[in-house]
């Protein structure tokens, strides 16, 4: 263990952890809202990062896409900067406190509270043929994934924030009724790009399970798609381009455009002053790809060297389990189990 992941087991410094599923391509919305803002965390925090496959057969899965989409979000992750000798990067399923754990806290959750989620409502409704119970106590193993490391903030874009106030009453309802056992933690929600919209679609969120895909930019799309993409974009058949309630495509694509290029929105709406929506589309897609390029590069790196991506995930999963037991242990006791 190299010095700097040695204190994760001492906990020096203030403590991030966050996850993400491998359901799919990951998406220009989950690097600008969620990935994005735990690269920058790292130099703060102790960061702890998961892949969220548990979570993720909720949906059902063809096991070697699913195996795939695993690996190559790993490689995504370590591509966009997440940096395996600061970090923890881990894959759900290898910890196998985190399901343990979600026993204990759906004991501990009510049918009421799952019922308000809606990501719930969202996926049940999306996906009418399987309505399993896994889907439906979700929020209780996100729950236990997040209350095993006691991290002090939790970095997810906003779509994830209902989840979030969850796990914080579990979190207070458990310690209230056994004493202080788990830190309550923060969400941290970075307003710029917390909530990237589909390309096709500017009342929905983009999302990398969208069965169109011009709605999403996926990290490894090249120029030529990306520009065309973003070409193809939803936008009003009005032709000013400003910042305001009712131009959601607009908004959306200024919101993108601000977050890649480090400019204000206010900045960006001055400098298309006067220009047309076609250029407008294409400055927005040129910037993106420019953007995504050097990341694409390392991610190419990364994908010819399974190894090494192995390599990084067993070592971070050997760690956090260690971690995790220390918890589960203490949660355990606290309930009344016997002792081993
Ligand atoms: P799925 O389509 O399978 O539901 P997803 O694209 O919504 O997946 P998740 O794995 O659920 O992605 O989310 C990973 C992280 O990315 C979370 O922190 C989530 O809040 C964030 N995120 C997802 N979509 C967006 C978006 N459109 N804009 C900003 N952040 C997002
Ligand atoms: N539910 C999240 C992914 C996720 C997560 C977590 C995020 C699973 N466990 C713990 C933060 C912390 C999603 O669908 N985006």
């Amino acid at each position: 263990m190299s010095k700097e992941r040695s204190c994760f087991m001492e906990n020096t410094k203030k403590r991030s952890f966050s996850a993400i599923q491998p359901s799919g391509t990951i998406t220009l919305g989950n690097y600008l809202g969620a990935i994005r803002n735990w690269v920058t965390l790292q130099n703060e925090f102790e960061c702890i990062f998961a892949i969220a496959d548990l979570h993720t057969i909720t949906v059902r899965q063809d096991p070697s896409v699913f195996r795939k989409n695993s690996i190559q979000l790993l490689s995504m992750l370590l591509a966009t900067g997440i940096d395996p000798e600061k970090s923890l990067l881990f894959c759900q399923s290898h910890v196998h406190q985190h399901a343990e754990l979600a026993w204990v806290l759906n004991c501990f959750t009510q049918m009421g509270e799952l019922s308000r989620m809606t990501q719930f409502k969202d996926k049940s409704a999306k996906h009418a043929n399987n309505v399993n119970a896994g889907l439906f106590t979700y929020p209780a193993l996100m729950a236990a994934d997040i209350l095993l490391y006691k991290p002090d903030v939790v970095p997810v874009g906003e779509d994830q924030k209902q989840h979030l106030e969850l796990t914080r009453d579990i979190a207070s309802r458990f310690n209230n009724a056994y004493s202080e056992t788990f830190v309550v933690p923060e969400p941290y929600i970075v307003k710029a790009g917390s909530k990237i919209m589909s390309l096709q679609n500017p009342n929905a969120k983009m999302s990398k399970s969208d069965e169109n895909v011009n709605g999403f930019i996926a990290m490894t799309d090249t120029e030529d798609v990306i520009i065309r993409k973003f070409k193809k974009a939803i936008t009003d058949s009005d032709s000013v381009i400003e910042y305001r309630e009712g131009k959601d495509g607009i908004n959306n694509l200024l919101s993108i455009y601000s977050v890649v290029t480090g400019k204000t929105i206010e900045e960006s709406v001055k400098e298309f002053d006067g220009k047309g929506y076609g250029d407008f589309k294409l400055a927005v897609g040129e910037a993106v790809a420019s953007h995504l390029k050097p990341i694409q590069q390392r991610y190419e790196y990364f994908i010819k060297n399974k190894d090494y991506v192995t390599e990084i995930y067993s070592k971070s999963a050997e760690i956090a389990g260690k971690i995790a037991e220390s918890t589960l242990r203490k949660v355990y006791k606290k309930i009344g189990f016997l002792q081993k």
